[in-house]
């Protein structure tokens, strides 16, 4: 008879809950934090590409569990942001009821997956009660000076009515437009709120060095970091005016023929000359248009223009002409470069288009294009004859001798915008007083909560609509009466920590005090999170956030780890069965609601880990889907309304035995489908024996492996066999060693070199038996036969050669 995944489901789920079997447990030494990216709670509730990140973890959950060790495994709402707001906006709905009647469809479709959450620790970033951390963290980030107004050059969503981080923004044909919804964006100056992650740029990349996490990520956060180690070279103009370059070539300066600087730099007024002064201005106004991305772009043709002044070259002392150009970025470097057009194609470009020197100071045959080789130095003066690493050690020494300049470290990294012109957002627990000081809400008034208003629209100009609501926005403190900020945090913000929150709690969003000494021992006791599994999307922004995050409140002393993650796994995607990716315009969801209803959680569960290795995208099938409902009715039938042996027969031993080692690694690898195979492996072994000759513990080992995939059947088998406890209690099975020495090897059989036979047989038996064997092979006599034997040859173990002529 086969399962009723719709009965068994239920009546399991149910057991689970009222056992609180998955409640975090602290008896053991030995402890796993096994974490999940937490969800946004969207409208269009789980999703089946979830569901794969959401089992392994589930598996790898239970596995730690059973083996022993104390578990932590929690879930949680990352439920700000645009989705609700966009929502709310349209519809004149309330985002927070909104975002409220959405988590619990996720969470009712999490508990029908059958996993092993502890619900107790749910936590959701848009609750007062977790937000009144995210504000206390922002004030200690505030006080160790790591935030800060500033004026910058921001990422402008007119249709959101709010800036952008840069990793929301990408690239669509050319042109710069949100991440969620695609609308346009564009550059435009604002004062915002900042946090200087810059200042952790140099920990944050050796702090990878440790972490178990995949390669592509690591890689993705060190370009992202962009460390840059080179020299800043004083260059003054002929009236004295100082103009620092960033290089990272300084052996190159004798080639540097003339200097460029970003069109923002703030020296080009006091330098350009009263004939160029309206030139200089229109191509300042002409770059203003540009995207970063575009000033990047070595594909574009070079524009620039002439700003009357020269300089001279510390080094070689000639004069060179000071140009503006907007392939200089101002917010890198100095926002200065000194151009070698003979070796920086960039600077060709530019050079040959307005007719600049072009002068060659490394050895190269081609001289129709910029030269990037590594050859000696020519036309350098003290450096003529050294190579690219002996050029660079003299010519710093020289410039730090004379003073000329002095090494500078750069990073790409840039400060994290912090600012919002959003309602759905958490506050920032500052005022303004009228004198335009910075005041921070005292901490028995956080959190300071958002107000509860209709009117949430951005207003377009830049201003929070938080700015209407004039009773929240305005505040009497020490009798003087101040503003509130209006702005508020980026979604990032709740996802930068949430991770931590799970450890502050014991009833959902009731957290205890971060700087407790209660906190303090949970966190020693779990932290850093052994296996965090999510997107491969999550690479720079979150990963990097929290990270900083994390370091920061390390060094406040409040935390035992620098490193939050140690172990990161990318799941890969489940693509529609068209192979493309699933979304709503493709019309190929498959929502695992409907899959629940027919086929069950643990088909589901079972399939998508079966797929194909974790790590991979890979379409969706129906087939695929039924088989593994097939099987799982296989592996039940195993034991329905069977009675097994209690005695060992020793026939399973090796297969039993393998099985267990390898699934154990396996699990322990995330290679779960190859997991899932070796299953099926020792399934279709028990099926050779009629079913009371079966060793009972092979069948109880079996169950218990299969109760990570399949936790509700694996239950259902496990009552059968007239238990009265539940799976994830259970020890994880353990193999014998000594039942998987190969008791048998092929040898193989040849004449002249030439294979005539093979034959299973005892291992390390002596050379005359195996003779005897080969010579006993129906086929290799037919060779032999009436020849004479020359010589026979055995490798013990493989191989028996019998020469003959
Ligand atoms: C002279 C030179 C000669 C350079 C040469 C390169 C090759 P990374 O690795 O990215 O740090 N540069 C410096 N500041 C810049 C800015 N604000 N905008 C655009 N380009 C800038 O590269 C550093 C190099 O990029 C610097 O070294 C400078 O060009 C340029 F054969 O100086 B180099």
């Amino acid at each position: 008879m086969d399962f009723s995944h719709k009965a068994i489901e239920k009546k399991w789920q149910k057991i689970w809950k009222e056992k609180e079997v998955y409640k975090t447990t602290y008896n053991h030494d030995k402890k796993a934090y096994v974490l999940d990216m937490f969800p946004y709670p969207s409208g269009s509730g789980l999703h089946v590409g979830h569901v794969k990140g959401y089992t392994a973890t589930d598996i790898f959950a239970r596995f730690r569990r059973m083996q022993g060790y104390d578990v932590l495994h929690p879930i949680g709402w990352d439920a700000f942001g645009l989705p609700a707001e966009q929502y709310a906006l349209s519809t004149g709905n309330d985002p927070r009821e909104f975002t409220l009647k959405n988590i619990d469809t996720f969470r009712t479709q999490l508990q029908k997956m059958g996993f092993g959450y502890d619900f107790n620790k749910e936590v959701n970033t848009a609750h007062p009660g977790f937000y009144k951390t995210t504000q206390w963290i922002f004030q200690q980030l505030y006080k160790q000076g790591l935030a800060e107004l500033r004026n910058v050059e921001v990422n402008w969503s007119q249709d959101l009515g709010t800036v952008l981080a840069n990793d929301e923004v990408e690239i669509k044909d050319g042109k710069m437009v949100s991440e969620r919804g695609g609308y346009p964006v564009v550059k435009k100056t604002m004062k915002q709120w900042v946090l200087k992650i810059t200042t952790y740029a140099e920990k944050l990349l050796s702090g990878l060095d440790a972490l178990d996490w995949p390669q592509s990520v690591k890689e993705l956060q060190k370009n992202w970091i962009g460390k840059s180690e080179g020299v800043e070279i004083f260059f003054h103009t002929e009236n004295g005016i100082e103009l620092k370059v960033f290089t990272t070539r300084p052996d190159t300066i004798y080639g540097a023929t003339y200097l460029v600087l970003a069109p923002e730099h703030p020296t080009v007024q006091s330098i350009t000359t009263k004939e160029h002064l309206a030139e200089v201005e229109a191509y300042i106004e002409q770059a203003k248009q540009k995207t970063e991305i575009d000033r990047k772009d070595e594909s574009k043709t070079k524009t620039g223009i002439f700003t009357g002044a020269y300089a001279v070259n510390p080094i070689s002392k000639t004069k060179i002409p000071v140009w503006i150009a907007d392939y200089v970025l101002n917010d890198y470097g100095s926002g200065a470069i000194m151009a070698v057009p003979a070796h920086d194609p960039r600077d060709w470009d530019f050079a040959t288009k307005f007719n600049l020197e072009i002068k060659f100071v490394l050895e190269a045959k081609d001289q129709s294009k910029a030269f990037v080789g590594e050859t000696k130095h020519i036309n350098s003066d003290i450096l003529n004859g050294l190579d690219r690493k002996q050029a660079i050690e003299k010519i710093i020494e020289k410039i730090e001798v004379e003073k000329l300049g002095t090494k500078k470290i750069n990073y790409k990294l840039r400060d994290w915008l912090f600012s919002r012109q959003r309602f759905y957002g958490e506050p920032f627990p500052i005022y303004y007083t009228e004198d335009g000081n910075i005041g921070l809400i005292d901490l028995e008034d956080l959190p300071v909560t958002l107000p509860q208003t209709s009117y949430i629209k951005p207003s377009g100009t830049g201003e929070s609509p938080l700015a209407n609501v004039q009773e929240w926005v305005n505040l009497t403190v020490d009798g003087k009466n101040v503003k509130r900020e209006t702005n508020t945090m980026p979604q990032s913000a709740g996802s930068s920590w949430y991770y931590l929150a799970y450890i502050l709690t014991d009833q959902p969003n009731q957290l205890i005090d971060l700087e407790s000494n209660e906190a303090k021992e949970r966190f020693a006791k779990w932290m850093p999170v052994d296996l965090y599994i999510g997107g491969q999307e999550h690479a720079v922004g979150h990963l990097l956030y929290a990270r900083f995050w994390n370091h920061v409140l390390y060094d406040l002393n409040l935390l035992n780890t620098p490193e939050p993650f140690q172990k990161l796994y990318n799941q890969g995607m489940i693509l529609g069965p068209d192979g493309r990716k699933m979304s709503k315009s493709w019309g190929n969801v498959i929502s695992p609601d409907d899959v629940l209803q027919s086929h069950g959680a643990d088909a589901l569960r079972l399939y998508e880990m079966f797929m194909g290795p974790l790590d991979a995208s890979l379409p969706w099938s129906y087939d695929g889907l039924d088989a593994a409902l097939k099987w799982l009715n296989r592996a039940f039938r195993l034991v329905n309304k069977t009675t097994f042996s209690t005695t060992n027969n020793h026939e399973l031993d090796f297969i039993y035995n393998d099985v267990v080692k390898k699934v154990t690694t396996m699990v322990e690898e995330l290679k779960l489908n190859t997991a899932i195979s070796q299953l099926m492996v020792l399934v279709n072994a028990f099926y050779k024996y009629e079913p009371s000759t079966i060793y009972q513990p092979y069948i109880e080992g079996f169950i218990k492996m299969l109760s990570l995939f399949a936790p509700h059947v694996a239950e259902e088998m496990w009552a059968m066999l007239d238990k009265q406890t539940v799976l994830v209690q259970e020890s994880w099975p353990s193999f014998d060693q000594s039942k998987l020495i190969e008791k048998t090897i092929t040898i193989a059989f040849q004449v002249n070199g030439k294979l005539r036979g093979t034959k299973e047989v005892e291992i390390d038996l002596d050379n005359q038996t195996l003779i005897e064997f080969a010579k006993a092979d129906e086929n290799v006599a037919k060779f032999i036969e009436n020849k004479i034997i020359v010589k026979e040859v055995v490798i013990p173990n493989k191989i028996v050669n019998i020469v003959v002529k």
